[in-house]
């Protein structure tokens, strides 16, 4: 399908998503840098990353030019590699307990009423220094929900599991044994959550058909969640009782922390689910005395109060959000004016506080945290003023 033709559909079926113009985004007004303007290095990370390999690559965040990432520098991360499909022959299967199972072809997707959303995630192994595996898109399909309802999920199941075309070699411990078995990606949401307004079978990001990397041809997206949630070459989709517990499911991404229950140390394990509240600084510009600094701010959704920065041991100070990046999944975009930086390093750090008074964790307040994932700890980041 052309992108006159998609536009046409999502006009004709009208955007499902309140407050989004079809076409025009709030203007920008973060341009990269502006004429005079040079890029303040950070001491902490090398000028130029490493080349990408053919199937991972890391945005380089200092080059943020607007609110969405172009599709080529949008991060991309997965387990098993890239698999070919086919978009002519692509089926979507929807299984297990539901009354009436469906093969649905990309074309059958397209014709329902499209929905756009301005979403940004983050995998949830994203962290210091790079903070390079996060990206915000605009991405078109159509709601889950509208899928399920066509099979009719039975009244018994209770999980939603979604499988990707991609498969792999795993082996599978069982206490003195392991198994070899060839698996598929596969992912799951309680039933709840597949069955609300939220998650879309998405086919399109910022007007174009999805990439290879980003799952072409269909991939879930479940807005204000980690990464993983947002299975790719999705193909197949199974309603069953039982909680599904795949490896990527159960054990790879898993959080183990301890927390004071009733007085006594409780370490539990629990799934990689929505976004923590998160901001880092992205990049510092300088224009003879003024210092600009763009920082990102990810979260689940919930309504942000406000972003403060610190500059080496001053006070916190205020930042401004970036009115083009206000949507609610969409990744929100903040500006601090530096007057007069003195020559040599200094230490500047975000720290973000959301509606409900929730504030960013230091990296102190995590340090019961003991798995690498969900990282949102504040992050001081050394930069050089020449
Ligand atoms: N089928 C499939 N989907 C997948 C994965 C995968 O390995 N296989 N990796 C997940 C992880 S861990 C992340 S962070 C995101 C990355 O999405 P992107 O490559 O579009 O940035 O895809 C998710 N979806
Ligand atoms: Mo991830």
């Amino acid at each position: 399908m052309t992108m006159e033709h998609m536009r046409r559909n999502i006009l004709k079926g009208g955007l499902a998503v309140a407050g989004l113009s079809a076409f025009g985004l709030p203007e920008w007004t973060l341009p990269a840098l502006a004429q005079g303007d040079t890029l303040v290095p950070f001491t902490d990370l090398p000028a130029t990353l490493p080349a990408p390999s053919a199937d991972r690559r890391t945005f380089d965040i200092r080059t943020i030019e607007g609110p969405l990432t172009p599709k080529d520098s949008f991060f991309t991360t997965q387990h098993y590699g890239h698999p070919d499909v086919d978009p002519a022959a692509f089926r979507l299967t929807v299984t297990g307990l539901v009354d009436k199972p469906l093969s649905l072809s990309l074309d059958d997707l397209r014709r329902m009423r499209a929905t756009e959303l301005v979403a940004g995630f983050e995998c949830s192994g994203n962290r210091r220094p790079l903070q390079g595996l996060s990206g915000n898109g605009r991405w078109t399909g159509v709601p889950l929900r509208a899928v399920l309802d066509q099979a009719g999920v039975k009244a018994q199941a209770r999980e939603i599991v979604f499988f990707g075309a991609d498969h792999g070699d795993e082996e599978v411990e069982f206490r003195t044994q392991k198994f070899k078995v060839n698996q598929q990606f596969g992912r799951s949401l309680p039933r709840d959550r597949a069955l609300s307004s939220e998650p879309l079978l998405v086919y399109a990001m910022n007007g174009e058909p999805l990439t290879k990397h980003q799952g072409s041809p269909l991939r879930l997206l479940m807005p204000g969640w980690y990464g993983v949630a947002n299975v790719k070459w999705l193909s197949e989709i199974h309603a069953q009782e039982d909680q599904y517990l795949g490896k990527y499911q159960a054990r790879w991404y898993r959080t183990l922390k301890g927390e004071m229950i009733g007085g006594e140390m409780k370490w539990t394990e629990a799934a990689i689910t929505s976004m923590q509240l998160k901001s880092f600084i992205a990049r510092v510009s300088r224009n003879g005395a003024t210092a600009r600094v763009l920082g990102v701010v990810l979260n689940d959704g919930t309504a942000i109060k406000g972003v403060e920065v610190k500059i080496d041991d001053g006070p916190w100070q205020p930042a401004t959000m970036d009115k083009a990046t206000s949507d609610k999944y969409s990744w929100k975009l903040f500006t601090y004016t530096w007057n007069n930086p003195t020559p040599g390093e200094h230490t500047l750090v975000s720290r973000v506080t959301d509606a409900t008074g929730l504030v960013q964790p230091t990296e102190k307040d995590l340090e019961n945290k003991k798995t690498f994932l969900e990282d949102n700890s504040q992050y001081p980041r050394k930069v050089m003023i020449a």
